[in-house]
């Protein structure tokens, strides 16, 4: 693969060997020695200085989702990127973002929970066997992308904490941290970054903790180290860079729903039948491709999970 984009450091690419041994493992579902592997080829707290790295391609297990859409290129994935805390202009994330410290990496999991505890980034990649996750990627501005996620059900680690039976929420938090993130010196968003889900949402096995893409650990424009996925919703609930997991009896506020709430609900399902204040949502644009495709109802994710939602009017805005 030729890259059109500045090549991403070494230190954030699997080693060619590993990264075949890798392959193996995620021919099935990827076994716990795939996440040591994983875990084993990781940078320290440096960065190592950039290093030749062309000879390597990053690669997923599958090429294309259960519709049968092809995987977004790599290229794109990683160089067409919202991510607020480093800018507003979506081609100028990864290179704001490519000396993004990833470790060491801690994240808090508490609230209400009987176990509360942290957890370092390579501890979590040693606790959790990963799989890769081919999602459609749904933007409220109304593009998508597919993209191979690696990652673990996030419900694996908030049952290790034992949600107590008053926590109906999980509130995300992402790293706040002005110097190395330039965006979070603009004042006019209530840093950090904050998401949330309902409990039983968070519980469902569509949604993901990620730490990779395409085979490789994620690069600092996608969230790394850690990330949430919820394929069903618009892509702005899948909070990049998390450092704190809580669980709540009320509804977190989130920085979307805080800055523009009647722009960005808190449940935010795709929705093709409710248009955005400013612009519809019946069609979107996947990033590589011309013509514009009709959007699914959550994204295509219905069947999995329109059930959690019974009851609610879904052609209101929430
Ligand atoms: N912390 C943080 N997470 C974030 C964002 C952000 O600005 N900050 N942007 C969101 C939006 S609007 C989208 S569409 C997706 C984009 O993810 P990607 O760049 O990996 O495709 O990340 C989401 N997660
Ligand atoms: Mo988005």
């Amino acid at each position: 693969m030729r890259f059109k984009y500045p090549l991403p450091r070494s230190s954030e690419i699997t080693p060619e060997a590993l990264f075949r041994s890798r392959r193996r493992f995620l021919q099935g579902a990827l076994s716990l020695s795939a996440g040591i592997a994983l875990a084993a080829c990781l940078p320290g707290t440096q960065n190592p200085a950039p290093d030749d790295v062309t000879s390597l391609t990053p690669q997923a297990t599958g090429s294309a989702d259960e519709r049968g859409d092809a995987l977004t290129p790599f290229d794109a994935v990683t160089h067409y990127n919202n991510y607020y805390e480093f800018s507003a202009d979506k081609q100028a994330v990864a290179r704001l973002a490519r000396d993004f410290q990833v470790r060491p990496w801690v994240v808090e999991i508490g609230g209400l929970v009987h176990k509360p505890h942290t957890i370092g980034i390579e501890d979590l990649l040693r606790a959790f066997s990963l799989e890769e996750r081919i999602y459609r990627l749904r933007c409220v501005e109304g593009w998508s992308m597919v993209i191979p996620w690696l990652g673990f059900p996030l419900h694996r680690l908030l049952e290790r904490a034992e949600p107590m039976g008053s926590a109906r929420f999980v509130r995300f938090v992402a790293l706040y941290d002005p110097e190395q993130m330039p965006g979070q010196k603009n004042p006019l968003f209530p840093w950090p970054y904050t998401e949330g889900l309902r409990l039983d949402e968070a519980l469902h096995d569509l949604t993901i903790l990620a730490v990779g893409l395409y085979g490789q650990m994620l690069l600092p424009q996608n969230g790394a180290p850690l990330r949430l996925v919820v394929p069903w919703k618009y892509g702005f609930k899948s909070i990049k860079a998390i450092v704190r997991i809580e669980l709540t009896e009320e509804q977190p506020a989130t920085l979307w729903s805080t800055v523009a709430p009647q722009e960005y609900g808190f449940y935010a399902n795709v929705n093709p039948e409710v248009p955005h204040p400013r612009w519809s949502q019946a069609t979107e644009r996947r990033i590589g491709e011309n013509e514009r495709r009709p959007t699914l109802p959550f994204n295509g994710y219905a069947e999995q999970v329109a059930s959690l939602y019974q009851g609610m009017d879904l052609s209101v805005y929430y």
